[in-house]
């Protein structure tokens, strides 16, 4: 942190980021979320030299935050601790990307991802120096995590308003496979390297049967959360009803843009018009949710 109270790499001070926060990847997705905001509330705005694009605003009168990250599992780890080290209280975050889909779901709908694991290349398999152990015959190219899940209540409050806004039956719900690569650990195979695998997608459905898209950062994010150490005492006099001691509440969603049971890769704008619905159905849920605690409402805050 500077001397000036601002944090490395979003740049941020305590008082420029709500307890209630969306992130997603592209800062443009980010921009498409601040239309929404409140007109009658200032809006922040601030993008940081390691590419965080900040935005804080108020949404139905509730201070919120956008923060567009970037990809993949180093880029949410930097903003959830972050973010975590200068906001008081309780954080909500939900993710709203996109994935692949590896299941049921079609380009153009909806995954509520309300749990995640990590695929992550296992170097060790890749090595060729002599002096290394060699490596046994049981040792696999890519490690699967165990499974860790999303805040059930904030879940259900996105789950349903993504019904409500697109219909049963373009919205899913299930496990999701966080991958460090979005390509070997995502089992496309590239000619110019090595990456063992062309059988990974099979892999994951003998493991975990139930996983139905491939992203980058939602396992991060889940497993920080679970991580995330309780709040202070003081909270004990709120009158919230949510009662696990995690100061972290995630949830997650994305759009479907590959079918990698089809081949089928969404349109631009087939993207937008998705965005437009969904961020109002994710907004909603963020604001209704309960906190057992937030940043007061001091001289130093931007909303
Ligand atoms: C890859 O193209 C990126 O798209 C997905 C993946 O998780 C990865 O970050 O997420 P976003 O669209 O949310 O950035």
């Amino acid at each position: 942190m500077s001397d000036k109270g601002r944090v490395y790499h979003l740049e941020v001070k305590r008082g420029e980021v709500a307890n209630r926060i969306i992130t997603v990847g592209e800062h443009s997705r980010a921009e498409e979320f601040a239309q929404c905001l409140d007109k009658d509330a200032p809006v922040f705005r601030l993008i940081s030299k390691r590419g965080f694009l900040t935005i804080t605003g108020k949404y139905k009168g509730v201070p919120i935050s956008i923060v567009g990250i970037g990809m993949g599992l180093p880029m949410m780890d930097f903003f959830v601790r972050e973010v975590r080290s200068i906001v008081d209280g309780q954080l909500a975050i939900i993710r709203f990307g996109s994935c692949g889909s590896i299941g049921a779901a079609r380009i153009g709908s909806v995954i509520v991802q309300n749990s995640a694991f990590a695929i992550t290349r296992n170097y060790n398999y890749f090595s060729d120096t002599e002096d290394l152990e060699p490596v046994s015959s049981d040792e696999k190219p890519y490690n699967f995590s165990k499974i860790f899940h999303a805040d059930p209540e904030l879940c259900k409050k996105v789950e349903l308003e993504l019904i409500k806004s697109f219909g049963e039956e373009h919205v899913f719900t299930g496990l999701n496979a966080t991958c460090d690569s979005f390509y070997s650990s995502q089992g496309r195979e590239d000619v110019n390297f090595r990456d063992y695998n062309s059988n990974l997608i099979s892999s994951i459905h003998d493991i975990y049967p139930e996983a139905i898209s491939l992203e980058m950062e939602t396992f991060m994010l889940f497993h920080l959360a679970k991580s995330s150490t309780p709040l202070p005492l003081k909270d004990s006099n709120s009158k919230n009803t949510n009662n696990s001691n995690h100061s972290i509440k995630a949830a997650a969603a994305a759009m479907v843009f590959a079918d990698r049971v089809t081949n089928d890769f969404i349109s631009s704008d087939k993207v937008h018009d998705i965005q437009k619905v969904a961020r109002n159905a994710v907004l909603n849920s963020l604001v209704d949710f309960d906190l057992t605690y937030v940043h007061p409402d001091d001289d130093d805050c931007v909303w």
